[in-house]
C-alpha cells in the first residue's frame, strides 16, 4: 500500500513498535489526558535505533533551514550553535544528532552552523543541583549568547518543552528552534489553541517542528490495516486533537 510517510518515518515508526516504545492501549498522560497511545522515547536504546533517530533529527534539521523543500511550512529556522536536549531522554538525542550532522550532514554543517570552524555543539541540563566543582546547571556546550535548537521527545499541552525553553533563556540563550521526535498535535493547556501555537508565540512562528506527529501515526495504522487502534485514535484526536 502506497503511503504518504518519508521512508525514515517508516522506520522509526517500525522501529519503536519493536522495542515497545510506541504502544496502544490506555495510558493516563502528565496532562491527565487518558489517551489511547503512548511513546516512550526512553526505550529507543540500541545502536540500530539511534542511528535511524538521530538521522531522523538531523534530516528534520536541514529540512528546516531550507523551507523551500517543504510545501508545509515556509519558516526557517535560522543558523544555530547549539542543540540542545534536555534531560534525561534529550542528552542522546543531542549527542548523537551533532555527530550526525558532522559526519553526515558536513556542507549542511557549515552551512547551518554559526561558527563552521567548530561546528554545532551540544549541551544539556543536570537534574539535580551541582554546588561544587564545576558549577552550573548545564553540561557540555555554553549556551550563553548562543542560538541553540532545542531537541525534545514528545510534546502533548507543552509543559516539557516550556521547561526546556526556560532552562536555556536562564542560562543566557536564545532559542530559535524546536525539534520534537513526536508532536502529538494537541491542544495546549487552555484547551482552545494548539501548544504549537502556544510555544511559536513564545519563540516566534514556524520555529517548532517535528520528526512525526499524530497524523503520521494514524497513517501508519492505516498502512498495516489495525482498525481498532485507529477508531480510538480517532476518538482521541477530536477531544485532544488541533481543532482544524
Ligand atoms: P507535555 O509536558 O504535556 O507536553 O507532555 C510531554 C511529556 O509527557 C513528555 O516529555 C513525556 O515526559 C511525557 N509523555 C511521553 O513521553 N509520551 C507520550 O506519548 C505522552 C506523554 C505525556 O505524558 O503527555
Amino acid at each position: 500500500k502506497s503511503s504518504l510517510l518519508k521512508q525514515y518515518q517508516i522506520d522509526l515508526i517500525d522501529k519503536a513498535m519493536s522495542c515497545g516504545a510506541l504502544k496502544f492501549g490506555s495510558f493516563t498522560l502528565k496532562s491527565g489526558r487518558i489517551s489511547p497511545y503512548f511513546f516512550n522515547a526512553g526505550l529507543l536504546s540500541t545502536g540500530p535505533i539511534l542511528a535511524v533517530l538521530s538521522e531522523a533529527f538531523a534530516a528534520t534539521i536541514v529540512a528546516a533551514q531550507q523551507p523551500q523543500l517543504t510545501k508545509d511550512d515556509n519558516t526557517p529556522i535560522p543558523p544555530f550553535d547549539v542543540l540542545f536536549g534536555p534531560a534525561y531522554k534529550g542528552i542522546a538525542f543531542a549527542a548523537t544528532t551533532s555527530l550526525v550532522l558532522h559526519t553526515h550532514y558536513r556542507e549542511s554543517e557549515n552551512a547551518i552552523s554559526n561558527s563552521p570552524e567548530t561546528g554545532i555543539g551540544f549541551a544539556y541540563n543536570r537534574k539535580e543541583l551541582k554546588p561544587h566543582g564545576e558549577g552550573g546547571s548545564l553540561v557540555g556546550c555554553p549556551v550563553s549568547n548562543k542560538q541553540v535548537v532545542i531537541l525534545d521527545d514528545v510534546m502533548t499541552a507543552g509543559t516539557a518543552v516550556r521547561e526546556a525553553i526556560e532552562i536555556v533563556r536562564g542560562e543566557g540563550g536564545e532559542v530559535v528552534g524546536v525539534i520534537q521526535l513526536l508532536d502529538r498535535e494537541e491542544v495546549g493547556k487552555d484547551g482552545s489553541s494548539s501548544t504549537v501555537d502556544e510555544v511559536e508565540s513564545i519563540i516566534g512562528k514556524g520555529r517548532v517542528k517535528s520528526i512525526l506527529r499524530m497524523r503520521d501515526l494514524i497513517e501508519w495504522l492505516k498502512t498495516k490495516e489495525m482498525t481498532q487502534e485507529l477508531e480510538t485514535m480517532e476518538e482521541y484526536r477530536i477531544q485532544y486533537g488541533l481543532k482544524r
